[in-house]
């Protein structure tokens, strides 16, 4: 069955998003995927693995990144979304851009949903989610990932990314995005210290409070590696699933994740105990 947002938002279940970096510089896993096959078998990998999304973009936004563009960046995706579209009908495809020309075009080749770590900056890309009736993720970020982490500083991180995203829900909806198409993102280690970052996982459930679908990037971010100090597993795994069982506890909608199966456990596990302390009756028994 085609998947749609509506649908996977009435399941009422934790999202997972699963990584697909066709990149060759992404930070954790730039250059893995260099062959189509690579990548659509991973997208296959984390389908089975119980990816409900699988977020596919061409441009790295790590911190110093240079801007890949428009071009380059369809080059890049074109036919592994072409192809994901018909072997992975069940499963939504999203698409990591700022660009409204790469947004489209994704949506023409069968994706269905827009991850946008600018918020909706660059012009047209609220009109073009909200002439296609598709969800979009609104991230944020501290400038561009060229200068973000050059000291960022803030008052109260939680309370200043709660009001650039709730602006932004705002600018959406007046260029008539339905508020159901409007997840909101806290954008972990764009612009944001080890503090910040910290600060934004306790603050989960104030970003929560807005009523909007709230989705978590921490997946092998460097403030895990930070954390676990001498412990250093290259892919944070037992890290990032921390994060996600946070996240989900917390009343979080989507993790974006790059390893999916132990994601997938983690956010099971949380969501089941959040729901047996919400619905004690309906909890899974044995
Ligand atoms: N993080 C990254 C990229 N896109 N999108 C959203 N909504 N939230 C995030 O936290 C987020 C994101 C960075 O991670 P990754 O894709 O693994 O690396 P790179 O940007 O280097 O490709």
């Amino acid at each position: 069955m085609k998947a749609t947002w509506a649908g996977l938002l009435a399941r009422r279940t934790p999202l997972i998003m699963g990584v697909l970096n066709l990149t060759p510089d992404s930070f954790s896993d730039g250059g893995r995927y260099a062959d189509d096959d690579e990548a659509i078998a991973q997208a296959e990998t984390m389908a089975r693995h119980g990816a409900d999304i699988i977020d596919i973009g061409g441009e790295s936004t790590r911190p110093g990144a240079a801007r890949v563009d428009a071009t380059e960046q369809l080059r890049r995706i074109e036919s592994v979304l072409g192809a994901l579209r018909v072997r992975l009908p069940g499963l939504l495809l999203s698409v990591d851009t700022t660009l409204p020309r790469v947004a489209e075009r994704a949506l023409d080749l069968g994706a269905g949903m827009l991850n946008d770590i600018a918020a909706g900056a660059e012009a047209g890309m609220f009109a073009l989610a909200a002439e296609r009736r598709v969800p979009i993720v609104l991230m944020h970020m501290r400038g561009a990932p060229s200068t973000m982490q050059a000291a960022p500083a803030y008052r109260d991180v939680v309370g200043e990314v709660r009001a650039y995203l709730l602006a932004r829900a705002e600018l959406a909806e007046r260029a008539g995005v339905a508020r159901e198409h409007i997840v909101l993102d806290p954008g972990i280690g764009f612009g944001k210290t080890v503090a910040h970052n910290l600060a934004l996982l306790t603050g989960l459930p104030e970003l929560v409070a807005t009523g909007y679908p709230i989705l978590l990037g921490a997946s092998r971010k460097s403030t895990l590696r930070t954390v676990c100090g001498a412990h250093q597993d290259p892919a944070l795994v037992g890290a990032t699933c921390a994060t996600t069982a946070l996240a989900f506890t917390h009343g979080v909608r989507i993790v974006r994740v790059h390893d999916v199966l132990p994601n997938r456990q983690a956010a099971d596990v949380a969501w089941a105990i959040r729901s047996s302390r919400e619905a004690p009756d309906e909890a899974i028994s044995d």
